[in-house]
């Protein structure tokens, strides 16, 4: 918390001296991570969970990487580190708060299937899940390919009802089956299920779901967009609700969507805007991505962000942030509906360097949001985590007793806590 405070003071300064973003770095909060592949937590919450692809989840609390992981699901998850395969989501339930629930997303050892399971946490132990709670939302087929397994899950702002769920083609190339079009198969598509109650309450190791209305209709009733490849990291702004899915290319094009019911992101016929399989069928409901990058320069696999929403930038509201994996480049650009996307910057050398996020290849693996909204770079290089700050301008730090009078005023008008 107090490294939150002391952004939120440079932050604030700042914006009194300067009308433009100031320039950012990253701030390390915590390292030595095995293979870490997300950091969330809820909503208002001052804790960071941070998830390692073999089956754990910790909890930073304070500045320190508390030694009890909140939950150890390894002997369940399938994570070898040649396939993509591991535990893949984390998501806290909208009412976390009192009813200590969230879901996870992982390839299950012995099935090699997906698996969306709920949890609680320990009533009395705030800090530790009640492994007893374990029950099974859905479970996905897959194939036997180590490959695309997506795994993102979460909660639309002001849809507390619906966890959503990102899943890739099932892996090999060119989806052999084409799956993301087969809206009688869940694989390659963004689900949409109602976990706001246990469905079958009479089983104690399922918790089941029921299906929201606007999903796609004459196929799999948990359908909510198709046509994704691998939607590894994907995202809502936490504002306004839009939702962004980051779908990982092939050979040519990595991509950007905005999520909406029925959309078809167009994939295996479409890579991008990238004509694939010009003899499959034409495409129904087809959805262009708002944003794509081709190969060139090594990039290959795109790795969605966030929205900023911190109170500490104010210049920096409603930029989305993305990275590539192969190439560890980090870019940012603003989207809206009427707009478009605009202000693409290459952010990489402000948020990577040796002693902070590396920016060698394969090495950022994810992007998470804290319950305030302020985002952070995932590496496996050193299992680091790292927040987005703002560098302390010169003279900043004689105005900060200055800004600390707005400080409270900006807490308030965003609504949190002002501690
Ligand atoms: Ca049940
Ligand atoms: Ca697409």
């Amino acid at each position: 918390m107090k490294k939150t405070l002391l952004a939120l003071f440079v932050g604030g300064t700042a914006n009194l001296a300067f009308a433009a973003v100031p320039p950012l770095t990253t701030q390390i909060v915590a390292s030595g991570f095995e293979a870490p592949v997300f950091a969330t937590a809820p909503n208002g919450d001052p804790r960071l969970f941070v998830v390692e692809r073999g089956g754990v989840i910790k909890v930073l609390q304070n500045g320190t990487v508390l030694p009890t992981p909140f939950l150890d699901l390894s002997a369940s998850v399938e994570a070898s580190p040649t396939s993509e395969r591991g535990l893949l989501g984390l998501a806290f339930d909208p009412g976390f708060a009192t009813n200590r629930r969230f879901y996870v997303d992982y390839i299950d050892k012995t099935t090699l299937n997906t698996v969306v399971a709920t949890y609680q946490a320990s009533a009395s132990q705030p800090n530790i899940a009640d492994p007893s709670t374990a029950q099974t939302v859905l479970t996905v087929a897959q194939p036997e390919f180590g490959n695309h397994k997506a795994g993102w899950i979460g909660f639309r702002p002001g849809e507390n009802a619906n966890l959503y769920i990102g899943t890739g083609d099932g892996g090999s190339a060119n989806d052999p089956q084409n799956r993301a079009q087969n809206l009688n198969d869940n694989l390659g598509k963004i689900l949409r299920v109602d976990v706001s109650a246990d469905h079958l309450p009479a089983d104690p190791t399922r918790y089941g779901y029921g299906i929201p209305t606007g999903n796609v209709t004459g196929g799999n009733p948990e359908i909510y967009a198709y046509g994704l490849r691998n939607p590894y990291r994907d995202s809502f702004d936490r504002e306004t609700g839009t939702f962004y899915i980051a779908d990982v290319g092939q050979n040519q094009r990595e991509e950007i969507n905005i999520g909406s019911a029925g959309a078809n992101y167009g994939w295996r016929k479409f890579e991008g805007t990238d004509l694939n399989f010009p003899n499959d069928p034409a495409l129904a409901n087809h959805t262009p991505p708002i944003f794509e990058y081709d190969h060139n320069g090594e990039r290959a696999s795109v790795v969605g962000g966030y929205v900023y929403r911190g109170a500490a930038i104010d210049e920096l509201q409603g930029t989305y942030f993305f990275a590539d994996f192969a190439t560890g480049k980090i870019t940012s650009f603003r989207f809206t509906d009427g707009g478009g996307v605009t202000e693409v910057i290459d952010r990489t050398a402000e948020l990577t360097s040796p002693t902070g996020i590396s920016g060698s290849p394969n090495s950022i693996t994810s992007f998470g949001e804290d319950g305030f909204g302020n985002i952070y770079l995932v590496s496996f290089d050193g299992g680091k985590v790292g927040m987005i700050t703002a560098i302390p301008e010169p003279g900043a730090w004689a105005m900060m007793l200055a800004g600390m009078a707005l400080i409270s005023v900006w807490a308030r008008r965003r609504g949190y806590p002002a501690a």
